[in-house]
């Protein structure tokens, strides 16, 4: 059994994570790898509750300080339950968002500071980062509209397109930075196209890394 790699998908709203995560899923089991698929935030009982209460309480008050420390909370629990004993049981890890999500939302979208969240980057992960992040990248309006149409705006969603364009630009930004880790995908093609697109890159990546 082939294994032990942690891949993060990421992406605005309406990118299609959601649509690419069982294409990335099959194409990895293909080749051989146990796979544990989880998300953020969430992927634990407790990160879980943390989710509900950051999207869809939406009657409750939350500072921005506040939901950068629960998405990190929520994250702790995650990497001690679920992705670390994965990845040292041999498995790979996907995972539908992670810190690059706090970065984009936490950090470009509410304009929390790069170096708060590297600060609690480093105390949560240590040097734990993933090997490779699939970044489907869509024009804002693109993503919103499919969006809208597939089901009911969480907190986040409830924010205005400028929002979004900080999140799109913060993501951008750190592909740019980090190009070998983070693959931008133009995920505004026809699904076909898309799928085509990432299982080129899983070709390259996961064989490069045996
Ligand atoms: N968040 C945060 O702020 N900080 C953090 O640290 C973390 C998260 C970890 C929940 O994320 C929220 O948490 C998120 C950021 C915040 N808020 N927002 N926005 P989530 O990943 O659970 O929720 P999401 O980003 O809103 O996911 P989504 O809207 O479900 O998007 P998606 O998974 O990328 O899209 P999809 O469900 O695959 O596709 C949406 C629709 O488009 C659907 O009808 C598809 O059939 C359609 N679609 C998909 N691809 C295509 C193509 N290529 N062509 C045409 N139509 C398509």
């Amino acid at each position: 059994m082939r294994g032990r790699l942690f891949i993060t998908l990421e992406g605005g709203e309406g990118a299609g994570k959601t649509t690419s995560l069982g294409l990335v899923r099959e194409w990895l089991q293909q080749v051989g790898h146990e796979v544990v698929v989880t998300r953020e935030p969430g992927g634990t009982e407790l990160g879980e509750r943390i989710r509900e209460l950051l999207l869809h309480r939406q009657e409750l008050a939350i500072s921005t300080e506040t939901e950068v420390l629960l998405m990190f909370a929520a994250r702790a629990e995650h990497l001690a339950r679920v992705i670390q004993p994965a990845l040292a049981a041999g498995k790979t890890v996907l995972c539908d968002r992670f810190t690059d999500a706090t970065y984009a939302y936490q950090g470009g979208g509410r304009g929390v500071s790069e170096a708060r969240i590297a600060a609690l980057e480093s105390w949560v992960q240590g040097d734990l980062r993933p090997d490779l992040t699939l970044l489907l990248d869509v024009p804002v309006d693109l993503g919103r509209e499919r969006a809208a149409s597939a089901r009911a705006p969480d907190r986040f969603e409830r924010e205005p397109d400028r929002f979004f364009e900080r999140v799109r630009a913060t993501y951008l930004a750190r592909a740019a930075r980090e190009p070998g880790r983070i693959r931008v995908i133009d995920a505004g093609r026809k699904p076909e196209e898309v799928a085509r697109a990432i299982a080129a890159i899983l070709h390259e990546v996961v064989h490069a890394a045996g």
